[in-house]
């Protein structure tokens, strides 16, 4: 009976139910126990071990069954889980690239098709690369600029702005411009960080993309026609900037390159601060005290090679090709926002 009864339990808590008739205090087996007195005297040794042995069975039964059921429920929930099918089509089956992801790309190409190296560099840099390198020593006002976070590890900082990359990357080159005669061509795209106050066109993490150029004989109408061609690919229509004079203590001169807001064509919006324009480019011609930390120009030859150089506000850029009023959109990772763009 027992034997049939297990056969039809299916659940636990049948199996509950079954070990509750068989093996409680008023189940089957205790009353076996109890019929044992009206065995006679000699029959009742071998009874008490027949009960006794059939007791173990049934509790080793029960484990058994408790064992196998437990396995099967599992099973059962494995297979009720909703299944993923990696193969099955999906509605977007392509995902789409970041805006910055595209427009650096773009950016890219570009340079590359004019003989530039793209380059990469670390996002923790030290204040040499920062800032001594590129001619801003200790306390000099103009590291105030920029609002940096300096790491609790000593000399460590979130690389401020891509002109951190500089010193390296002419490093990089420098044997090949003075053994070979290559010109120096490379651009670095990279993240920055600064503790600014955010608005719809200041993020406190933000793209830009540093170029350089060095050559004997490097001018300003090199670096404006390196401007000019780049914008022109960019936007593939006329757009209005603007060159005025601009300080940064390793570009002498120094200027800002702006573009007029394409937001609000020029008439004053919060994306360009109701100014009608937005800082995009600024550049100049390389310092020489930067040439020569980077041991380009030898003091025998202090002005031997000269060289143009940019940053690039990618994050801005991104903004203008693509009509995006407000900055923040870029870093709040709102797929429906960010999955329009497409590349070219
Ligand atoms: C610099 O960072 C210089 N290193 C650029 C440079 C390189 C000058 C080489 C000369 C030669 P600036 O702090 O202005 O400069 O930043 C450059 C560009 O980055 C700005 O014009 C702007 O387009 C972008 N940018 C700067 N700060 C932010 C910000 N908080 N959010 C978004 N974009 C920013």
């Amino acid at each position: 009976q027992f034997q049939d009864e297990l056969g039809t339990v299916n659940a636990s808590s049948s199996l509950e139910e079954l070990r509750r008739n068989f093996l409680s205090k008023k189940g089957y087996v205790s009353g076996l126990m109890k019929e044992l007195g009206k065995v006679p005297p000699e029959q009742k040794k071998t009874t008490g071990q027949l009960i006794n042995t059939f007791k173990q069975e049934v509790i080793a039964k029960f484990e058994e069954k408790e064992k196998e059921l437990i396995r099967l429920e599992e099973e059962r929930a494995i297979n009720q889980a909703e299944s993923y099918d990696e193969s099955l089509p999906t509605e977007n089956p392509c995902g789409s690239y970041h805006p910055i992801t595209l427009i650096q790309r773009e950016l890219e190409d570009i340079f590359e098709s004019m003989g530039f190296n793209v380059e990469d560099y670390s996002e923790i840099v030290d204040d040499y690369h920062c800032f001594e390198a590129l001619n801003i020593p200790k306390y000099h006002p103009a590291r105030d600029m920029q609002d940096t976070y300096y790491l609790s590890t000593p000399n460590q900082l979130l690389k401020s702005h891509t002109s951190a990359a500089q010193n390296a990357i002419m490093k990089k080159y420098a044997k090949a411009l003075k053994e070979e005669g290559r010109p120096i061509r490379a651009v670095f795209p990279g993240r920055c960080f600064r503790n600014e106050a955010i608005d719809a066109c200041h993020e406190n993490t933000f793209f830009q993309m540093e170029g350089i150029m060095i050559d004997k004989d490097i001018s300003i109408s090199n670096l404006i026609y390196f401007m000019k061609t780049m914008l022109s690919e960019i936007f593939e229509r006329d757009v209005k900037v603007r060159l005025r004079p601009g300080f940064f203590p390793f570009v002498e001169p120094g200027f800002e390159l702006d573009i007029q807001c394409l937001i609000c064509g020029g008439d004053g919006c919060p994306s360009c601060k109701n100014s009608g324009w937005l800082e995009l480019c600024p550049c100049g011609m390389i310092h020489p005290n930067v040439l020569k930390y980077a041991g380009i120009n030898t003091e025998e030859e202090p002005d031997k090679y000269t060289g143009f150089a940019f940053g690039l506000g990618l994050t801005r850029l991104a903004m203008m090709k693509y009509g995006v009023k407000d900055i923040r959109v870029f870093n709040e990772g709102d797929l429906n926002a960010l999955s329009q763009f497409v590349s070219k």
